[in-house]
């Protein structure tokens, strides 16, 4: 409540929110977890908690009056449609360069991710987190973070014979013709449970187009996993639709933390005033990257160092579907959740999902999300005209990532005698290059913080999430986030307390 004191306030309840919760709990601390979306614990009119991505309703998107699909035409005909304006559970952020595509709700991007659980490779470690001990990490944290996730692999067996996994087969063939390494990728989706799904002694959810505005059953979000475990410490309390605004020294020590307390319209109904000994910034890469530049900007935290801000990266994503021939459909029944990507990181820079088109219907598409090593880097910065956080992302600045892209997609096209699909993205468009799912940065360790989070300036301030990741990871991020969260927390726990 207003004027509360608390030993930690974490500010977000994602990877890295989830990770610092538990763990201090566990260490006998209370803590405070604010979260700006809903609880996503109370099903609908439908009886269900969240809308499935066919039909999506006022519970998808986050302040819209209109869905923002991120493949957002079939056929060359644009999809998106009305929806009433409502807390939904996924944002698209936009920015002038970029549609920033996150999670809003307790558990964050675990809400409306893919669940696709990716620990990089060794040898890539060092360009992802230079100033990280890789042996600790792949020995201890990556380890930990697996565990604490519920990651697990889809049974090859299965893989080979279900009809919802035929279009990742043909991506393999295809991906194999050409010479590119095929490799399965893990997911915290009980793969158990979607088996069952498919023999029909289970609820659908993978199998009925249940994701990106999240699934009612099957997938270990944090809810199920870091959040649960917190709450039975006894020790964590959580807020949601409470949005953190500023965090300033408090003269008697500690911190003021500015809370505004929001309706399902996102209309502010109260603001309370907490202080806190500790707070950790876990609001994802975007949301303490803005918090953190509003802040020094505007003289709340005016000692945080120039690197605030700076060092924010895509995860170099880029999207594509290619037109297979008559002889190679899709098929018409596609689980939601991806199990397997090509590898041409080493050679051309580019990882790439095979991604389901889920639409009921055979599209002879392959569609693919590849995480590339785009280099470009982007800034966030104050704008006092319009009291906003800005992002310099130009929308040309993909292609580099495009081209890596292409080291696979082009090869494949010509093994194949096939071409891409230019009606997904819009008309004649072949590269969705106007969205990332993988925001990282902004707050990056060792820079803008200590080499375990702590923010330079501020003792008692943290940053513990996806922006203290220098804009790649090689793979898809969220272990590593946990895994970096871990790390930095046992640290922080053994030293500052
Ligand atoms: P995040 O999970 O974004 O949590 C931050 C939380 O803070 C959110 O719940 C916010 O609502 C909340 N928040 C923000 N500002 C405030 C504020 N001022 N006050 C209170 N609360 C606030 O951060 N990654 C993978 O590894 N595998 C995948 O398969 C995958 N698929 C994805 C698919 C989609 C559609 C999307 C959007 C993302 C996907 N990701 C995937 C990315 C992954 O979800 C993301 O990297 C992590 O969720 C980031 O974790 P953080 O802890 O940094």
């Amino acid at each position: 409540g207003n004027g509360a004191h608390v030993a930690a306030l974490v500010i977000g309840t994602g990877y890295g929110g989830s990770v610092a919760a538990l763990r201090l709990a566990q260490a006998g601390v209370d803590v405070h977890m604010i979260e700006m979306g809903m609880a996503w614990d109370t099903p609908g009119s439908d009886g269900k908690i969240f809308c499935s991505t066919l039909s999506p309703d006022n519970r998808s998107y986050w302040l819209r009056t209109r869905t923002k699909a991120p493949l957002n035409y079939f056929l060359g005909f644009p999809i998106d449609r009305d929806i009433s304006r409502y807390t939904g559970v996924l944002d698209a952020e936009e920015f002038s360069g970029i549609t920033v595509y996150q999670g809003r709700g307790v558990g964050g991007g675990s809400l409306v991710n893919g669940g696709m659980a990716v620990t990089p490779k060794r040898e890539n470690f060092a360009a992802i987190l230079p100033s990280v001990n890789a042996d600790e990490m792949y020995g201890t944290y990556y380890p930990r973070a697996n565990a604490g996730l519920g990651v697990g692999t889809i049974r090859s067996a299965w893989f080979d014979s279900t009809d919802w996994y035929q279009f990742a087969r043909v991506g393999r063939k295809h991906a194999q013709r050409s010479g590119f390494p095929f490799v399965f990728v893990p997911d915290v989706y009980d793969w158990n449970y979607m088996e069952q799904e498919a023999a029909g002694t289970a609820t659908k959810s993978a199998l009925a187009g249940e994701i990106l505005y999240g699934n009612n059953y099957g997938k270990k979000s944090l809810q199920k996993t870091y959040i649960a475990q917190a709450k039975a410490t006894g020790k964590v309390t959580i807020s949601p639709l409470h949005k953190v605004t500023s965090v300033a020294p408090a003269a008697g020590g500690g911190y003021t933390v500015v809370i505004q307390q929001i309706n399902t319209t996102g209309d502010t109904t109260a603001t309370k005033t907490v202080t806190a000994d500790r707070v950790f910034f876990a609001a994802g890469s975007v949301g303490t990257s803005k918090l953190l530049v509003k802040l020094k900007a505007t003289g709340a935290l005016p000692n945080l160092n120039a690197e605030v801000g700076k060092g924010w990266g895509d995860n170099g994503n880029v999207m594509c579907g290619r037109a297979n021939h008559l002889w190679d459909p899709t098929g018409s029944s596609q689980s939601t959740i991806p199990c397997a990507g090509i590898d041409n990181w080493a050679a051309g820079g580019a990882f790439a999902e095979v991604a389901p088109l889920p639409t009921g219907i055979e599209t002879f598409a392959s569609f693919y999300l590849s995480i590339t090593k785009n280099p470009n880097r982007a800034q966030f910065s104050w704008n006092a005209t319009t009291g906003q956080v800005d992002l310099n992302w130009q929308t040309a600045w993909k292609q580099p990532g495009i081209d890596m892209a292409k080291t696979i997609f082009d090869k494949i096209n010509s093994t194949e005698g096939t071409i891409y699909r230019t009606d997904l993205f819009g008309v004649y468009k072949i590269w969705g290059d106007h969205l990332t799912y993988h925001p990282l940065g902004g707050a990056v360790l060792n820079k803008a913080t200590d080499n375990y989070g702590r923010l330079a300036g501020y003792p008692g301030l943290y940053v513990i999430d996806g922006s203290l990741i220098p804009g790649n990871t090689s793979v898809n991020p969220f272990v590593t986030i946990t895994a970096l969260a871990e790390r930095n927390i046992e640290k922080i726990i053994a030293t500052d307390l």
